[in-house]
């Protein structure tokens, strides 16, 4: 049947997707009404098989029982949803290429709290797994601006908890696994075998899932087939609000694993993802490693691992992500790609076979087996060299820095600030751009300064406004830009990095490392003054 429901006008596509606070989800026919724009926007559904499934948190299993409904009166054929409701995003991108469906729901608002007040979020994928390139999200956005009705199918909510085929509303509506087939998929990429003979001589791998969705896909993979000790994957019974916490995984919110690793008992590998399963974080025993070079020694070493044993065609990497992947990519002679924020930009490169490692300084790596950024897949991706290597993470970078030279960095996040502060910070250093070349900043002299465009090779489309990079003298880089994911004001994200080819200089604490660029940061863009804020909220 149709209901009526009112446009929302100021709903702007952000990174990924829709993200708001729950009870913005909750209103009458709010996010019924987004879910009709995406369906709206899409051509050749009847028929056709749709994904859906979330990260567990609050409001999940509301949103995916209005989907079902939802779907069944827009045409869809099937539906395959996670038991529980679970998917993680990495698990959905798989599914949707597995299942050759038609696209995707992702219900998760990633490393924002989850709960009654808290963040809920819908994204949709297209066919080849990946996120909705921009030109599918303005055609959304465009529809949100201008729908009057929706339709819904009325049968009674699912059991989700069930495995198995269910018919409802002229709509078959398959109950999945949703851990079987991804961790399949690992297996056909990684050496367990050799893994597995790595943890049973005594490398201790901790995992802390952050009662997020990782926590199932962690104890099936890492325990039950690897043989990781269950006492090191913690939390990782996933609850619809994370257990309060923030299941971002950087050093504030997964601060318990790093103490563990920086502390005397440490184990030898360390790692956590994020509420929906695609970002990673990294710590070696005494070493944390940045997502940046994280990045760059995934890409030199992943033909160690069987799934990229013929070598990478290509990497890629955001914009604001260090160039620490430059570097390898130079070196192996391959192609390298700089994409804006959001991994719906890498889509075209993978699904054109121009990359096969990509990733983002947030704590995001993945390659062309999905079309997300995938965390479980980082995880096994260095424990697959750790394997083969027989080295310490603490080895492995700095043989890594010696070869290549060290690229400190650091991201500076200032949360929920003012939107129009944030504007008036980001439009009064726009228009300095041009006459900052030759400008000196304490130690530093500014080389180049621009707006970000991307014009995309594969498919000649061009986005503007990706972020404000100022290079200087020497190769020191700063990038300021603001976050499309927060739900409260603006965030503004200063990126700071600086190359140090020097191996007996490589020992410095990142923040001295970086201090002229951080003096620089301040001086250039007066973040002080227009935010009122001392310091970071947070640094990365
Ligand atoms: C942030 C990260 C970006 C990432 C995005 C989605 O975006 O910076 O690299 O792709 O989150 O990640 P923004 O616009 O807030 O900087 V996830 O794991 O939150 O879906
Ligand atoms: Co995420």
């Amino acid at each position: 049947m149709n209901r009526t429901v009112s446009p929302f006008p100021d709903q702007k596509p952000g990174t990924s997707g829709l993200r708001k606070k729950v009870p913005v989800f909750q209103a009458p026919g709010y996010t019924e009404a987004f879910i009709q724009s995406i369906f709206d926007s899409l051509e050749g559904i009847e028929g056709e098989t749709l994904v859906i499934g979330g990260d567990g948190r609050f409001y999940n299993r509301e949103v995916i029982q209005t989907a079902i409904r939802m779907a069944a009166a827009n045409g869809f054929g099937r539906v395959l949803v996670g038991q529980g409701g679970i998917l993680s995003t990495p698990a959905a991108s798989h599914l949707i290429r597995k299942a050759k469906a038609f696209g995707g729901l992702i219900l998760s608002a990633s490393h924002n709290p989850g709960g009654p007040t808290e963040d809920f979020g819908i994204k949709y994928n297209i066919s080849n797994g990946g996120p909705a390139p921009e030109k599918l999200t303005d055609a959304i956005y465009a529809r949100t601006q201008t729908i009057d009705h929706y339709k819904i199918a009325e049968f009674d909510d699912m059991d989700l908890d069930r495995i198995g085929v269910f018919e409802a509303g002229g709509m078959t509506i398959e109950v999945v696994d949703p851990v079987t087939d991804y961790a399949d998929l690992m297996e056909t990429l990684f050496d367990f075998d050799a893994i597995r003979t790595l943890v049973a001589g005594g490398f201790r791998v901790a995992f802390d899932a952050m009662h997020a969705v990782t926590g199932p896909y962690a104890r099936e993979i890492l325990v039950r087939r690897l043989g990781v000790d269950p006492a090191l994957v913690f939390n990782a019974t996933p609850l619809e609000d994370f257990g309060g916490h923030h299941p971002d995984p950087n050093l504030v919110h997964a601060k318990a694993l790093y103490d563990l690793m920086m502390g005397p008992d440490a184990p030898d590998f360390g790692a956590a993802s994020d509420g929906d399963g695609d970002r990673n974080l990294i710590i070696g025993r005494g070493i944390f490693v940045t997502p940046s070079d994280s990045l760059a020694m995934l890409a030199a070493d992943a033909h160690l691992a069987p799934g990229y044993k013929d070598g990478l065609k290509g990497i890629a990497r955001s914009m604001p992500t260090s160039g620490a992947a430059d570097r390898v990519a130079a070196k192996l002679g391959v192609e390298m790609h700089e994409t804006p924020t959001g991994w719906k930009f890498f889509g075209n490169l993978l699904d054109a076979g121009r990359c096969t490692i990509c990733g983002e300084e947030s704590a995001g790596t993945g390659s062309d087996h999905v079309r997300e950024k995938d965390g479980l897949w980082a995880v096994l991706l260095w424990l697959n060299i750790l394997a083969v290597r027989q080295l310490s993470v603490m080895d492995i970078v700095r043989d890594h820095w010696a070869d290549y030279g060290r690229t400190y960095y650091s991201r500076h996040d200032y949360e929920a600030i003012e939107t129009a502060a944030a504007n008036a910070l980001v439009a009064a250093l726009e228009q300095r751009l041009g006459s900052l070349p030759g400008h000196q900043v304490g130690s530093l002299t500014v080389e180049k300064a621009d707006s970000f465009s991307y014009h995309d090779p594969v498919d000649g489309s061009v986005s503007r406004n990706q972020g404000l990079r100022i290079f200087f003298k020497g190769g020191a880089r700063l990038v300021f830009r603001l976050s499309g994911t927060g739900t409260s004001g603006a965030t503004l994200r200063v990126y700071m990095e600086r190359h140090e080819p020097d191996a007996s200089r490589h020992d410095q604490e990142t923040l001295t490392a970086l201090a002229p660029v951080i003096e620089a940061a301040e001086a250039l863009a007066e973040i002080r003054k227009w935010t009122g804020r001392d310091a970071p909220t947070v640094i990365t």
